[in-house]
């Protein structure tokens, strides 16, 4: 068979893999930039096996709680740090039900919108009035669908944007949000709905409770560089 042509955004295609159950390269296949899949090498092409390894150690923790993982928000980092630039977002979906997803800018790490904090009354409100819209003019983003992949790109962002997520369930009519503490409680703990892969990728649990905790129902990668210029990356 021929190996997959990997995404040229290495830390999504490493998600992917990951999300195939891919073992992690081997210390001795760093410098080759290889991966393991089904017992077999694939060239990792463009991948770079630093982030990969990130990614991997990321995701030998996954049997740990999901409150000790950092980074539920992204920091735009334009190209030249120009303000007003085209974000893009890329999406998988490997969850059966019919999925939504809102971006949003927040002031702090913790996802505060003017004093609110997420769960507070008044914070859904203020997360819709600080919505991304896409190019289509949109403030959710509709998921491909099982197995499906969907880009969109997000108008007027700035360098240094705060930008937060929250997934809805339509099937379901739930809502998640990446800050667990706005979630459903089990066992006297909130849920974590959100798995952060590093750079810039995020996997959701779309499912009341926390689901089968595989993380990829609706896999996320913003990319706030490729836009830029003549957008040739993109
Ligand atoms: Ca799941
Ligand atoms: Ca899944």
């Amino acid at each position: 068979m021929k190996p997959r042509t990997y995404i040229y955004r290495s830390a999504l295609a490493a998600v992917l893999i990951g999300g195939r159950r891919c073992s992690f390269p081997r210390r001795s296949d760093r410098g080759r930039g290889r991966l393991r899949r089904g017992g077999r090498s694939v060239a990792g092409r463009g991948l770079d096996p630093v982030a990969i390894e990130e990614i991997l150690v990321t995701a030998q923790r996954r049997s740990e709680r999901l409150i000790d993982v950092p980074a539920t928000v992204a920091v735009a980092e334009t190209a030249g740090g120009h303000d007003d630039q085209l974000a893009i977002v890329r999406i998988r979906q490997n969850g059966e039900d019919s999925l939504s997803l809102t971006l949003y800018r927040v002031d702090d790490l913790n996802g505060a919108i003017g004093g609110l904090h997420p769960g507070d009354a008044g914070y859904e409100a203020a997360l819709h009035a600080r919505a991304y819209h896409t190019t289509n003019g949109d403030t959710s983003i509709h998921g491909p669908g099982y197995g499906d992949f969907t880009q969109v790109e997000l108008q007027h962002v700035n360098a240094g944007d705060l930008v937060a997520m929250q997934l809805t369930n339509n099937t379901s009519g739930d809502t998640y949000s990446a800050f667990a503490q706005a979630n459903e409680v089990v066992d006297g703990q909130h849920v974590g709905h959100l798995w952060s892969y590093g750079l810039n990728t995020w996997g959701w649990e779309d499912t009341k409770g926390g689901g089968d905790r595989d993380f990829n129902d609706l896999i996320v990668g913003l990319d706030f560089t490729s836009a830029s210029g003549h957008g040739w990356l993109a």
